[in-house]
């Protein structure tokens, strides 16, 4: 039998604030191993492939410095957060700030992309004694409308896939839904960038 595999692209944002764990998420998803990193300075990349049935994914993972002053060069520059497919909206479980700053963020993406992109919220560091309820929680991902939600320790190398699957498993399922007439297209579209033939 003749199969096909796709090579899709997708773009997604890992953001949140500065010092939640979202780099070094990346570093333990890129090497299997929990190991500690530098402050990220603007803005990094990671290319990560997932696969689901017999269809490759791309993801461009672009990993957000946290601080202030790059959040304003971010809303200055809409082509950083614009054309996303999919955002890991990152928070530190421990730290009730980093909770806090999430609307903000919200506020970012919702802002430069469409209406149905798809966001997983992503509790880091659940080694670490909890700051955040499950109740508020469950409220905020009713109230802005997230897709899914995913906690995580790289410490303890717990879940350090999953958001990377599980978003592209939305993604996917929400391509296959008809849009409805009045959602905007995203900047860029999924685009078949390679057929291979087994
Ligand atoms: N306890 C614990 N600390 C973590 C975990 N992940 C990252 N850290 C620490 O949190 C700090 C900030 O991490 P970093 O990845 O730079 O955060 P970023 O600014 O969001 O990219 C570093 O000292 C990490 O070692 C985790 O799963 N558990
Ligand atoms: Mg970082």
């Amino acid at each position: 039998m003749r199969k096909v595999s796709v090579l899709l692209s997708f773009k997604v944002l890992l953001i949140g604030e500065s010092g939640v764990g979202k780099t070094t998420l990346l570093r333990t998803l890129k090497y299997g191993y929990y190991t500690k990193c530098g402050v990220t300075v603007g803005l990094d990349f990671t290319i990560h492939y997932v696969k689901v049935n017999d269809t490759t994914c791309k993801l461009v993972i672009w990993d957000f410095g946290g601080y202030r002053n790059f959040i304003r060069m971010y809303w200055e520059n809409p082509h950083f957060v614009s054309g996303a497919h999919g955002v890991l909206l990152a928070f530190d479980i421990s730290s009730y700030e980093t909770f806090l700053a999430l609307e903000d963020w919200l506020k970012l993406v919702r802002k430069y992309n469409s209406s149905d992109i798809s966001i997983i919220l992503v509790g880091l560091k659940t080694d670490l004694p909890k700051s955040v309820s499950r109740n508020e929680i469950l409220k905020f991902i009713q109230e802005n409308q997230i897709d899914d939600y995913i906690e995580t320790s790289a410490l303890n190398m717990i879940n350090v896939e999953k958001p990377f699957e599980r978003i592209v498993e939305i993604i996917l399922e929400k391509e296959r839904i008809p849009r409805e007439k009045n959602v905007r297209k995203r900047t860029k579209m999924i685009e078949p960038s390679k057929s291979i033939a087994i």
